[in-house]
């Protein structure tokens, strides 16, 4: 990728320095890079050091076998311990856990840490009364009430993995995953709740149960909406089970038994791609030392006094490493939200109850932006000190917005880039000494080892473009994929040998300091040049009448591929006039060049997106390309194709 384009992603060349209080009393300060530098092995064993232990580990890294790692070798742990028993005999069992803010209005519960060590011991009495043992596979498929929060931790308390199916994701995408992990036990709820309606859960289940022949012995259920559900009791030889039927009665004392420190702790399951689902495998000790210390770490969390909220759903890594597992192990207080992000009541709830850290992606903040200041600017959000973003590239607009107008322009914005692979966050700026980038998510975390190369796997050097690879391995590093070892090797360690390749394109400034471009499947190639989709997609939403666009590279005759574009505009912006296309290009053309000129610009009311906020551009492309429209179940609304064909065909 050329000069040029960087220079264009970078037309933001504002340095935004850490505010000073933060930097003064910062978790982690500069001298990290260099301490983890001389000794990664024991940087990463005094974050271990952060959590509660059985038996210590004997050795921090056993690498011997790569690319199967395992970290602190011979130690014990109990995730459910670290996360809630620890906190309780500190005496912290006083202190909100969770703020749950339910969707229909003052439907609100506060849970302390007493209450959650109580609920997830009684979950864990009733699972073990279901016949669940260490090491079985427990299927969760809930909304976002509090009680997914106890079932995951009861799961981890006995050593049976849980996988987590989103609560958006059909049947099919349910029943592949129960199959692929032989899931014995399904939990779920009747129901949730979304935009204003209950929406029905258990039914899906049913299908998915069905579809897995005699696999699935027991589903468990809580009653959230009180809708009728059909039900099928053990009394009458069923499988499903209540609840409060079993939990509510059960025993707020069990004793958790110590798992190594390799043991599996969960199974999920990346969206998107065709074919069988990849199940990605963590394990308990390094990916707990990995997700909490980084939690502490990024968000300079400040346990006593903070109030932390990571807008993610629980069916995404980000609600495993960043809701559950990073910020309960720290012992923080935490808000969890059950609904979606209608106008005006994130703002609420940050205002209500003092939010400090705010983590949310940048699809959101896209959207907020497209509905205008004058909403946020309603509410006192000057109890925040720190915003997060993650799971695609900022464009800096978005970044320059979230900033100003959520966070008032004093507070730093993390653009934290991982994935579900990695577990843990992997590079991100630190808010206490970085003078962060608009659109860089900076430099590789201390003890995190990234570099970008080409395709001989050589360092492209500052200012230079390639592919993202790690380079060491990190303590929350996936292990395999569940079942399939080749295809864990197969998929990350083959390109070059000894390098994970992360699937990401990226491009170093003259600095040094990380661009992501998104995935290397987004560059398109048009008359031979090499276009970023992130690149161009920033220099449409630079627009003042564009609110969120997406790109594609379609088949061309001519050109090889040719960039066909989709957008939303503003609310402000109307219909945006008779020339708004016309408008777009030129824009583009001027932004970036004549050559990344979009051949074809639809102006749509919404982007087909999954329910972590990813444009799912392969749909797009099938539009562009006038295909079929593919498989569409991993879509957070799957009618959006729908309303983006009707567009398609009224279109002159
Ligand atoms: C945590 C999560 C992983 C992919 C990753 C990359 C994209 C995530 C990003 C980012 C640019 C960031 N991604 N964070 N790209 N900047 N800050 O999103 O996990 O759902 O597995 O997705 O998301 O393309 O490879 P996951």
């Amino acid at each position: 990728m050329s000069e040029q384009t960087l220079s264009n992603l970078m037309h933001e060349d504002r340095r935004f320095e850490p505010p000073a209080d933060l930097a003064a009393d910062a978790n982690v300060t500069e001298e990290a890079y260099a301490r983890a530098d001389a000794d990664r092995e024991a940087f990463w064993a005094e974050a271990a050091e952060r959590l509660e232990w059985g038996r210590k580990w004997d050795q921090v890294l056993d690498w011997s076998n790569p690319p199967f790692a395992k970290w602190f070798v011979g130690g014990t742990i109990n995730a459910s311990v670290n996360c809630v028993d620890r906190h309780v005999a500190a005496g912290n069992g006083d202190k909100v856990a969770l703020h749950w803010v339910g969707e229909p209005d003052d439907d609100t519960r506060d849970i302390t840490y007493s209450q959650l060590k109580d609920e997830v011991s009684r979950a864990a009495n009733a699972l073990t009364e279901l016949g669940v043992r260490k090491g079985d596979r427990v299927a969760i498929y809930m909304p976002m009430i509090p009680e997914v929060v106890v079932a995951m931790l009861a799961c981890a308390r006995l050593g049976a993995p849980h996988t987590v199916v989103f609560g958006g994701f059909s049947a099919d995408a349910l029943a592949s995953r129960i199959t692929d992990c032989e899931a014995r036990v399904v939990i779920t709820s009747d129901g949730g709740y979304r935009r204003g309606a209950a929406s029905a859960l258990k039914p899906a289940v049913d299908e998915a149960v069905e579809k897995t022949g005699d696999l699935v012995r027991n589903v468990l259920v809580v009653r959230r909406t009180g809708q009728d559900v059909e039900w099928h009791g053990r009394e009458e030889g069923g499988r499903d089970v209540w609840w409060h039927d079993i939990v509510d009665s059960a025993s707020a004392e069990h004793e958790p038994e110590l798992h190594d420190s390799e043991h599996p702790l969960y199974v999920m399951y990346t969206s998107g791609t065709t074919g069988k689902p990849k199940g990605i495998l963590h394990t308990t000790g390094g990916y707990l030392t990995g997700t909490s210390f980084t939690h502490w770490e990024v968000f300079d969390l400040k346990p006593e006094t903070d109030v932390y909220w990571c807008t993610a759903d629980v069916g995404w890594v980000t609600g495993h490493s960043y809701m559950v597992y990073g910020p309960l192990a720290n012992g923080a207080t935490q808000v969890m939200y059950e609904g979606t992000p209608e106008k005006g009541r994130w703002w609420k709830i940050v205002q209500d109850y003092k939010v400090t850290i705010f983590y949310t992606a940048p699809t959101a903040i896209r959207t907020f932006m497209k509905q205008g200041r004058e909403i946020p600017d309603g509410y006192d959000m000057s109890s925040l000190r720190l915003l997060g973003s993650v799971g695609e590239p900022i464009n800096p607009e978005a970044y320059v917005w979230y900033r100003e107008v959520i966070g008032g322009d004093r507070c730093p914005v993390v653009d934290t880039w991982w994935q579900t692979e990695t577990g843990q966050i992997m590079i991100s700026p630190l808010p206490g000494v970085t003078a962060g980038k608009p659109g860089s998510a900076m430099k590789a975390l201390p003890g995190i080892a990234a570099d970008v190369v080409d395709d001989d796997a050589k360092s492209v050097g500052n200012g230079n473009g390639g592919y993202l690879v790690l380079k060491e391995p990190w303590p929350a590093m996936l292990r395999t994929l569940w079942g399939d070892d080749e295809r864990f090797k197969e998929t990350y360690w083959s390109r070059w040998p000894g390098l994970y390749f992360a699937g990401d394109g990226a491009k170093l400034d003259d600095d040094g300091d990380i661009w992501l471009l998104g995935r290397v499947d987004d560059v398109m190639n048009v008359s031979g040049h090499r276009l970023s989709t992130t690149e161009i997609e920033s220099a449409l939403v630079s627009h003042p009448k564009v609110a969120e666009a997406a790109v594609v590279g379609a088949a061309d005759e001519t050109t090889g591929q040719a960039v066909c574009a989709f957008v939303i505009l503003r609310d402000s912006a109307g219909d945006g006039g008779e020339d708004i296309v016309e408008e777009l290009r030129r824009h583009v053309a001027k932004e970036i060049g004549a050559i990344a000129k979009p051949r074809q610009i639809m102006v749509v009311p919404e982007l087909p997106k999954t329910r972590s906020g990813k444009i799912m551009r392969r749909l797009l492309k099938d539009v562009a390309e006038h295909r079929e429209v593919g498989d569409v179940t991993t879509l957070a609304d799957s009618t959006v194709m729908d309303l983006i064909k009707s567009k398609e065909t009224s279109a002159p």
